[in-house]
C-alpha cells in the first residue's frame, strides 16, 4: 500500500532564502509551488536536478500567519525537519489498516494536500516522534 517515500517536509522562515539554497547549494530543481490555505502554509517541491519521476523531494513549508502549524512549529523547535511523507495507492485502506493497529491518524477524512493529491498524517506520538504524512496523489484512485 505504501509505494515510496514521497517527501520531507522542512519549516522554514524565509521561504525564498530556503529554495535559493536548495537551488545554489545542492542543485535542486523547484518543480512545484502552491499556497494551501486550509493547512497554513507556502509551499514548494524540489527535487534534485535530473531525478527520475517520482524521486523522493524536499518539501519547504514557510507559515501564512502567526497561528500556523508551521508557525508553532517554529516557535517550539525552530527551522527544521518538520515530517516526511509517504506515498500510497490508497489513503482510505492505509488509514483502516491504521485504525485496526491502534494508529492514530489526525483527520476522520483525508484532506487535500499538494497537486490535489490526499492526505492524511499519523500522530507523532504514534510513529517514533515522527510526522508521517500519508499522500495519496491525485488520479491514483
Ligand atoms: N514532529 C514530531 N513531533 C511533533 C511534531 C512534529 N512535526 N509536532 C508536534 N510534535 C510533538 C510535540 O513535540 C509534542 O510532544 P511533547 O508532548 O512530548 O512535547 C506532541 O507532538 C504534541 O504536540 P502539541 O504541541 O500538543 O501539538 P501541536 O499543536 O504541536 O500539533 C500536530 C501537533 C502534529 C497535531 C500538528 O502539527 C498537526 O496538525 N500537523 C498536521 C498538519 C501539518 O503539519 N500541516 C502543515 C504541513 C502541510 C502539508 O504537508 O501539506
Amino acid at each position: 500500500l505504501v509505494t515510496a517515500v514521497d517527501h520531507v517536509g522542512i519549516a522554514v522562515s524565509d521561504f525564498d532564502a530556503a529554495t535559493t539554497w536548495y537551488r545554489d547549494a545542492l542543485g535542486f530543481d523547484n518543480v512545484h509551488e502552491e499556497i494551501n490555505e486550509e493547512q497554513g502554509v507556502r509551499e514548494a517541491m524540489l527535487a534534485p536536478a535530473g531525478a527520475p519521476d517520482g524521486s523522493a523531494m524536499v518539501q519547504i513549508l514557510a507559515p501564512l500567519s502567526d497561528t500556523s502549524t508551521i508557525a508553532k512549529f517554529i516557535d517550539k523547535n525552530g527551522p527544521g525537519l518538520q515530517q516526511m511523507a509517504v506515498r500510497v495507492t490508497d489513503i482510505d485502506a492505509v488509514m483502516a489498516h491504521l485504525a485496526a493497529h491502534d494508529i492514530r491518524v489526525l483527520y476522520p477524512e483525508p484532506k487535500k494536500g499538494t497537486a490535489h493529491s490526499r492526505i492524511n498524517f499519523v500522530h507523532p506520538k504514534d510513529a517514533g516522534g515522527v510526522l508521517l504524512e500519508l499522500v495519496e496523489p491525485a488520479g491514483t484512485h
